[in-house]
């Protein structure tokens, strides 16, 4: 899908959008608030001027993203909970932070995402299926990260911030960037992510080397039960400052304003203009992933507050409020959700399960010897079973 460009002067749109900032918190970038009224553009802490010019048939896309994104994720977790998925990291509350990031990617652009980013994924055009076939345990990603532009899930917390800084120098050194078709590179990670050695190293490498990379960091306020307090004492996005790049807080229940940010950020890496970081501040409504329970660390009305900034209703709210769209419209999307989810269920209990031998064949290209020793001991292992009662 075809988007407008931020930075074009808007169009104007049926009611005048209101002020320039986020009303009540200066340090968030925000072009719809809460109750889905637009602001025609917001000033980041660098003075740049953030602004969309969506026509109307891509607002609706949006929407759908969104609603689509929600429900396959809650078919996912339903999913996991009659048994036929081992876990599931549910991205419930983060709908707009990856949609609005995921559809400001270019098609060169390439992404290193954590565990949860099945938004983003979605929109790169990956079958929703893949993680799903993860998380069952029944392969390990099955998409090509080449093809997709969309490297594998990670559990290791904070090791794809690295991957991205290796793979976008590569890409400066290839030549790949300087130019408005330059490549860009993006790389998701948490709040609890920026504690960890690996993504602090990776803001020095790719400051030092100019690489083109976006550092995605969706604040969800938690890492498991340690709540944002526990992790740092400044604004996050100000910790760019003192690796030497730009960082910026973007409200991440705002798919506008996510999508503003991350495509200025992207231009600016693919322009030779090196990294930068966006904090998505926004909340993880659900649970860690199904073997947390938030309720023991964490209080009810602290989800009820978030829940009056759900991404999905203040979108509704806009396209209603300026009469984008009828109300069969929202049927027909929650329509198509529904079909949707209703075949991803029927094909996930339909995955063959694999061989058990078949774990060695993509360690390596070309296989190794030691790893055919191994694969002919553990298949005598399996043998030992067969005719036995066990
Ligand atoms: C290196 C490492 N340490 C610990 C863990 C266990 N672990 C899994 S998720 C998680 C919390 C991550 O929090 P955050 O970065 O905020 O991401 P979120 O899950 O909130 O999106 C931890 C500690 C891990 N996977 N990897
Ligand atoms: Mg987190």
């Amino acid at each position: 899908m075809a988007k407008g460009d931020p930075g074009v002067t808007s169009r104007g749109r049926r009611a005048a959008p209101r002020s320039k900032r986020a009303a009540g918190d200066p340090e968030l970038v925000q072009l719809l608030t809460p109750e889905g009224e637009r602001i025609e553009s917001a000033t980041g802490p660098d003075g740049t001027e953030y602004r969309v010019d969506f026509s109307d048939e891509e607002y609706r896309g949006l929407y759908r993203d969104l609603v689509l994104v929600r429900k396959l994720d809650a078919e996912a977790t339903a999913l996991q909970r009659q048994g036929e998925l081992g876990l599931w990291a549910s991205l419930l509350g983060q709908e707009a932070a990856q949609v609005g990031s995921g559809r400001a990617l270019r098609t060169q652009d390439m992404a290193f995402p954590t565990y949860r980013e099945h938004g983003v994924l979605y929109c790169r055009g990956i079958d929703p299926i893949m993680p799903l076939g993860l998380f069952r345990g029944v392969d390990q990603g099955g998409w090509d990260p080449n093809e997709f532009k969309f490297n594998m899930y990670t559990i290791v917390i904070g090791a794809q911030t690295l991957h991205a800084t290796g793979y976008a120098m590569g890409v400066a050194m290839d030549g790949r960037t300087g130019t408005e078709d330059g490549e860009a590179v993006i790389a998701y990670f948490g709040d609890g992510a920026t504690s960890q050695g690996d993504v602090n190293e990776a803001f020095v490498w790719a400051s030092v080397f100019n690489a083109p990379l976006v550092f995605f960091c969706q604040n969800n306020q938690y890492a498991i039960s340690e709540p944002l307090e526990r992790q740092t004492r400044v604004p996050l996005y100000r910790r760019a400052g003192g690796f030497g790049f730009p960082g910026v807080r973007v409200d991440g229940n705002d798919v506008l304003a996510s999508y503003a940010v991350t495509r200025h950020a992207l231009d600016n890496a693919r322009n030779g203009q090196g990294p930068s970081l966006i904090e998505a501040y926004t909340y993880r409504m659900g649970a860690h992933t199904t073997s947390d329970d938030p309720t023991r660390y964490r209080i009810a009305s602290e989800v009820e507050a978030w829940q009056a900034k759900d991404p999905i209703a203040r979108m509704k709210a806009f396209l209603t409020r300026q009469q984008i769209v009828d109300e069969s419209f929202f049927a027909e999307v929650d329509e198509q959700a529904r079909t949707e989810s209703v075949h991803l269920r029927e094909r996930v209990l339909n995955m063959p399960d694999p061989q058990p031998v078949s774990m060695f064949d993509h360690v390596y290209p070309n296989g190794s010897a030691e790893l055919d020793e191994q694969r002919a001991q553990f298949s005598r292992y399996l043998e030992s079973f067969e005719g036995s009662a066990h």
